[in-house]
């Protein structure tokens, strides 16, 4: 890979912490004192949680570690580490109220380009190839989606508005329900030199070999799912994991989350407007355990985490393992709906340019796409720089998420890419795809 130089790195970190910025500004100007510091669910921190978090993790970050610069407000470390208070909690913290919050991250944000702009990325694997700048501007935009998160569990008028995703062209028309993915090795997983920005839990490279398999070719969408609830799947514990179907007797789920049934018709609420749900969109906020039980009910499967990559990064003409599934290039407009650009998934069936070599659709964007796989370290994984970003949460309780939704900025999103979280999570911006064996 190309070594880039100082000056383009430092373009490219500027941009990058710039972006994540401009949509946290967007998030957080769009609603009153309020409703910053109020708390929309026990699931989420109050905004204004957020926003100072996200400055001190680049106070720490940026201005201490990589700066060497003294601290701007360690009194603030304590309140805004994420493993000393529950979410639940924070609202009875002393935050900093809205206008202290912008003007801490204004303050950081102001010296670490000082930083910045004397950098020269060697000799420290921190600073090379600006890797820490690269994180943090993902931290930022990580946050950022969990305040999109927030928005859509707020109550009351909608605060953002988007334009519509693009729809699928005549192409999708003739495309096949699933595509077969061909049996043998593949590379999972990224060097450092080959992916600088990516994060510790996608590192090291390594070989799998993954048997032949077959894909959904797109994710499962509102109007499949229906007809999983139409037959009675929420009411059938053969198609549940035990403690999956605990948890839907235990909350009397029956259908996604903000899905509700009115007049014969199902409706949802999306980002504070109710409308009907939308057959053709990839469905949305189900957890692990339905997507589980949508898979067993269809005959099918979850795919696993590594099948999941190798459709969406195996060439079959180089044997290589390319950034994304349309190749190398950054993700466009065209390839991917990413960045909250729009407030929804596109229909099944967009993003042509997107595809895969075989075919595979909307693997990028859209939805995150929960798979069968418990989130463990790749053979040879060493947490850095810290244990609390992946180490802590490596084990059989945590499921991978792959493929980033709509609110996934592009900095944050790529073949590689890991998310997790616990099975029974609703909330986050997750549908998933089947998959089955071959033969
Ligand atoms: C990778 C999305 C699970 O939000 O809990 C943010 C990202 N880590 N701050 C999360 C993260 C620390 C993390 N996820
Ligand atoms: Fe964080």
């Amino acid at each position: 890979t190309v070594t880039a130089s100082p000056d383009t790195l430092r373009r490219r970190a500027y941009d990058a912490l710039a972006a994540a910025r401009a949509r946290t500004a967007l998030l957080t100007d769009c609603v009153d004192d309020g409703e910053l510091t109020a708390q929309h669910s026990p699931l989420m921190s109050p905004l204004v949680w957020d926003l100072a978090h996200i400055s001190n993790q680049e106070e720490q970050w940026l201005l201490r570690a990589v700066g060497g610069r003294p601290a701007l407000r360690p009194e603030m470390d304590p309140l805004y580490d994420a493993f000393e208070h529950p979410r639940a909690t924070r609202p009875s913290l002393p935050l900093l109220p809205p206008r202290e919050a912008r003007a801490y991250a204004a303050e950081v944000r102001d010296r670490v380009l000082d930083v910045l702009g004397g950098s020269r990325f060697e000799g420290d694997p921190l600073v090379d190839a600006a890797f820490a700048f690269g994180m943090v501007a993902q931290h930022e935009q990580q946050h950022d989606e969990t305040m999109l998160i927030t928005h859509q569990l707020r109550r009351g008028p909608a605060a953002l508005a988007a334009p519509e995703p693009p729809r699928p062209g005549a192409d999708a028309a003739g495309i096949p329900a699933e595509v077969r993915i061909p049996g043998g090795p593949f590379t999972m997983g990224v060097s450092h030199d080959d992916e600088p920005w990516a994060l510790d839990n996608e590192r090291p490279g390594h070989v799998r070999f993954v048997p032949e398999f077959f894909l959904d070719t797109v994710p499962v969408t509102c109007g499949a799912y229906r007809h999983f609830i139409d037959d009675g799947g929420y009411r059938d514990p053969r198609w549940w994991a035990p403690e999956g179907w605990e948890q839907i007797r235990r909350h009397g789920i029956g259908a996604p989350l903000f899905w509700r049934r009115e007049g014969g018709q199902w409706l949802r609420r999306r980002f504070g407007v109710v409308e009907p749900v939308p057959d053709d969109e990839p469905v949305l906020h189900v957890s692990w355990y339905e997507a589980d039980a949508y898979a067993r009910w269809a005959g099918r499967r979850l795919p696993t985490e590594a099948e999941w990559e190798k459709a969406a990064r195996h060439d079959p003409a180089s044997g290589r393992s390319r950034r994304y599934p349309w190749g190398d290039a950054e993700p466009s407009p065209d390839h991917a709906n990413l960045g909250q650009r729009h407030l929804r998934p596109a229909p099944a069936g967009a993003y042509a340019a997107g595809a895969s070599p075989l075919g595979v659709r909307q693997l990028i964007g859209d939805v995150w796409e929960w798979t069968a796989s418990d989130f463990l370290p790749y053979p040879g994984f060493v947490a850095f720089p810290y244990r609390e970003y992946s180490q802590v949460f490596f084990g059989p309780e945590h499921k991978v998420l792959r493929g980033g939704s709509f609110a996934v900025a592009p900095v944050a999103c790529r073949g590689t890419f890991r998310n997790w979280d616990l099975p029974v999570r609703r909330q986050i911006f997750a549908g998933f795809r089947t998959a089955r064996d071959a033969g």
